[in-house]
């Protein structure tokens, strides 16, 4: 019996985990401030670009630029040449199941400039979001995206600005919404396992 409740706990952690299966998450806090124009050479997918002269900063706790401090290392849209970049980078995908894409957005803190816009990029799905240079802190946003074949999939993120003064991008992820036939797996597994308790108990 013992054994079956440790089993159905760790079906209900696997449960709530499923509910929101991660396939990508990034807080950019291992990469070290200040890094302008920064260049991630692959670290955890990311590209930049897409000339070198195309670019973005990575600034924050440590460097001369946390503009919104208690929130590690993260990125400035806008780098030093200019010339906004493209973050992008890339996940597999499986064809009918809905991915979310979440990502923190906030204005670049550092001159009254407007509202400047910023494009994520993901899948199939593209949506552009303003934000206000002092007014918009960090805040949550999110693209869904399910796509029809199973593949390798982009997803980025550029800004509008080409003034070396853009917006913020912190702690990026994409999760997974399972499929209902899941659930019916485990509750499946979770009868299974009540079953053989039940049988287990009658023998002893
Ligand atoms: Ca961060
Ligand atoms: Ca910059
Ligand atoms: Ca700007």
């Amino acid at each position: 019996m013992k054994i079956a409740k440790i089993t159905i706990a760790l079906l209900l952690s696997l449960g709530s985990t499923l509910s929101q299966a991660a396939v990508f998450t990034e807080d950019f806090n291992g990469f070290t401030a200040d890094q302008l124009n920064w260049n991630p050479a692959g670290a955890n997918g990311w590209v930049v670009g897409p000339t070198a002269n195309d670019t973005v900063d990575l600034i924050g706790q440590g460097g001369s630029f946390d503009l919104l401090p208690g929130n590690g290392s993260y990125v400035d849209l806008d780098g030093s040449t200019n010339s906004s970049g493209v973050l992008r980078n890339f996940v597999k995908l499986i064809a009918g199941t809905q991915y979310t894409l979440s990502f923190w957005l906030a204005g670049n803190q550092r001159a009254d400039q407007g509202t400047e816009s910023v494009n994520v990029h993901f899948g199939g799905v593209d949506q552009t979001f303003n934000l206000k240079s002092y007014l918009d802190p960090f805040k949550t946003f999110s693209l869904i995206y399910t796509p029809t074949v199973t593949d390798t999939y982009s997803f980025g993120f550029t800004t509008n600005s080409n003034d070396n003064v853009g917006a913020l991008l912190d702690n990026v992820s994409v999760t997974a919404v399972p499929e209902p036939e899941t659930y019916a797996l485990m509750l499946a597994g979770l009868g299974l396992i009540g079953f053989s308790a039940r049988r287990r108990k009658t023998q002893a």
